[in-house]
């Protein structure tokens, strides 16, 4: 394929630089001296915004799949579906039709009204993308939102996905520039940002954040949220994950997180990207209720729902409906909009 000719530089999307110029939106040092806010102040500051844009007591619940699991040949540091690492995580094929069908049937019968497919792939070759967007008519003929993470993409690919009916392609940046060497040495930064320029400009909303708990100081999670909120436009969805922390992974050994530091990082998600739904993403499992609420209170208004996230778990949905009642928080219904 001749990419040199038909590419074109694009200008509109792309993100700031590493070091931030006067024009970025959202300065790193701005996005650190929110972090450095009395916690009240900051969640008021958080709150605040969260109202203006939305129902507080709202939340989207979005259920993930793995359609192809395993034996991805990236090295990212904190991921069990790495072949360079022993974690006891089986390579399997792409998963078939009916199963797909039937899983996201029990999503949106379960209250779901996303459904995000996952492949352990670096990129997907043009045959699988054939077959997973006939997964993505499959989802989208249920009546549910469609998302898919399979990797890199090419421009091609993003319009094939988007002729299929695909809302949103998730593609994390995970960390901040500087930091990002330390966890992967198999494709870089600005291979992760030409991915998301693919699917804004096939017309897709795009679903993009990143992992804290990785070992990164206070100014790599401002540098990590500065690259999302600077973003033009900064994504629509923006998933942030605490590092679930996997036996055989190179990262298994980190430092757990200060839980406050985590909810000061969705605050802060939330008030540079007002209009964004910010998801309390990875790492639930390992979080007490209270921890939840205030991540919540915070501004995060969607979960992964469903007892298993990729490989690893997450609280059964019995669990997390009682934990919504119980904070008198309800799912999002789309079924009037
Ligand atoms: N292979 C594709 C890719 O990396 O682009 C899609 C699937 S990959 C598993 C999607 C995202 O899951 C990663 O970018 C990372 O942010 C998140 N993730 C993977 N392992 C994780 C872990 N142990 N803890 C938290 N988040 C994790
Ligand atoms: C995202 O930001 N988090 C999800 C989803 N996007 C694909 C994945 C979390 C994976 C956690 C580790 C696992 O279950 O394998
Ligand atoms: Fe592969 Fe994605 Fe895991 Fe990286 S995060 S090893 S690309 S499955």
């Amino acid at each position: 394929m001749n990419t040199a000719v038909t590419e074109q530089p694009i200008t509109l999307h792309r993100a700031v630089p590493a070091t931030p110029t006067a024009e970025a939106r959202w300065p790193v040092a701005e996005i650190e001296a929110l972090f450095s806010l009395p916690f009240p102040d900051l969640i008021h500051r958080a709150q605040t915004v969260h109202r203006q844009h939305f129902d507080p007591s709202e939340v989207e619940l979005a259920t993930l799949l793995s359609i192809k699991t395993g034996g991805c040949p990236e090295d990212c540091g904190y991921c069990p579906q790495s072949v360079h690492y022993d974690t006891g995580v089986e390579a399997g094929k792409l998963m078939e039709t009916a199963a797909v069908r039937e899983a996201a049937e029990a999503a949106k019968a379960a209250g779901a009204t996303r459904f995000c497919m996952g492949a352990a792939w670096r990129e997907p070759k043009d045959r699988d993308i054939e077959k997973v967007a006939e997964l993505v008519r499959e989802v989208k003929a249920i009546g549910l939102e469609a998302c898919c993470t399979l990797g890199m993409l090419s421009e091609m690919q993003a319009r094939t996905l988007k002729g299929a009916g695909l809302d949103y392609y998730n593609h994390n940046l995970d960390t901040a520039p500087e930091a990002y060497g330390r966890i992967i040495t198999t494709r870089d930064y600005q291979e992760r940002l030409d991915t998301l320029e693919h699917v804004r400009s096939a017309g897709m909303s795009v679903c993009c954040g990143g992992i804290v708990g990785m070992g990164e100081s206070r100014t790599e999670r401002a540098g990590l949220i500065a690259q999302l909120a600077n973003l033009e436009p900064y994504p629509e969805s923006v998933p942030i994950n605490e590092l679930v922390r996997v036996e055989g992974t190179p990262l298994a050994d980190t430092e757990k997180i200060d839980p406050f530091e985590f909810v000061r990082t969705i605050a802060v998600a939330r008030i540079t990207m007002p209009t964004a739904r910010v998801r309390l993403s990875a790492g639930r499992q390992q979080m007490d209720e209270a921890l939840q609420a205030l991540c919540f209170v915070a501004g995060a208004n969607s979960i992964f729902y469903g007892d298993k996230l990729l490989t690893t778990g997450n609280p059964d949905v019995e669990r997390d409906r009682a934990l919504l009642g119980r904070l008198g928080l309800h799912a999002r219904d789309v079924s009037h909009t």
